[in-house]
């Protein structure tokens, strides 16, 4: 008696574990299901801008768009024919809560610097100052959103060479 109960028990022991195999196998099929590729939409492709300063004391442009944290490469040019003595011009991109006419007068101070006050920690990017025929460029980083100034830094320049650098 106690022998065919172990028998039965058994029999229903291996019945069960048959059965019991199969779900086991299924889950391996959706993780493969549910894998898709990372969005591209959050890379910001870099923006190269360009501005012209003339011989006339004048950018072509008076803003400036981009979007913050977008690699920004700004060309600036001189269509003109003086010289960088009489009618240099740079492009200077001021932190925010800078006044454009006191740091004006503070960087003609600076000529040998070309007019860039030495250790400024006031300004988020700049070019070197230019002459007729003469190009440059430099490359930085939009800052945070917002409304920025920008202007020329060659003395008495920045009343009409000036205008809005804002970062959306
Ligand atoms: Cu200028």
């Amino acid at each position: 008696m106690k022998q065919f109960v172990i028998i039965l028990a058994s029999a229903f022991i291996l019945f069960s574990c048959g059965g019991g195999t199969e779900p086991a196998q299924e889950p391996a099929t959706t993780p493969a299901a549910t894998e898709t590729p990372a969005t591209e939409e959050a890379t910001l492709e870099p923006v190269t801008l360009t501005i012209a300063g003339d011989d006339h004391m004048k950018y072509d442009k008076d803003k400036l768009t981009v979007k913050e944290g977008q690699e920004v490469t700004l060309i600036l040019t001189h269509p003109g024919t003086m010289t960088k003595d009489a009618m240099g011009h740079n492009w200077v991109l001021l932190k925010k809560g800078v006044d454009i006419q006191e740091f004006a007068m503070e960087a003609i101070g600076a000529k040998d610097n070309g007019y860039i006050p030495v250790g400024t920690n006031k300004v988020i990017a700049h070019t070197d100052m230019i002459g007729g025929g003469e190009e440059t460029k430099i490359t930085f980083t939009a800052p945070k959103k917002g409304t920025y100034n920008f202007l020329c830094t060659f003395p008495g320049h920045f009343a009409t060479m000036q205008g809005k650098f804002i970062v959306e």
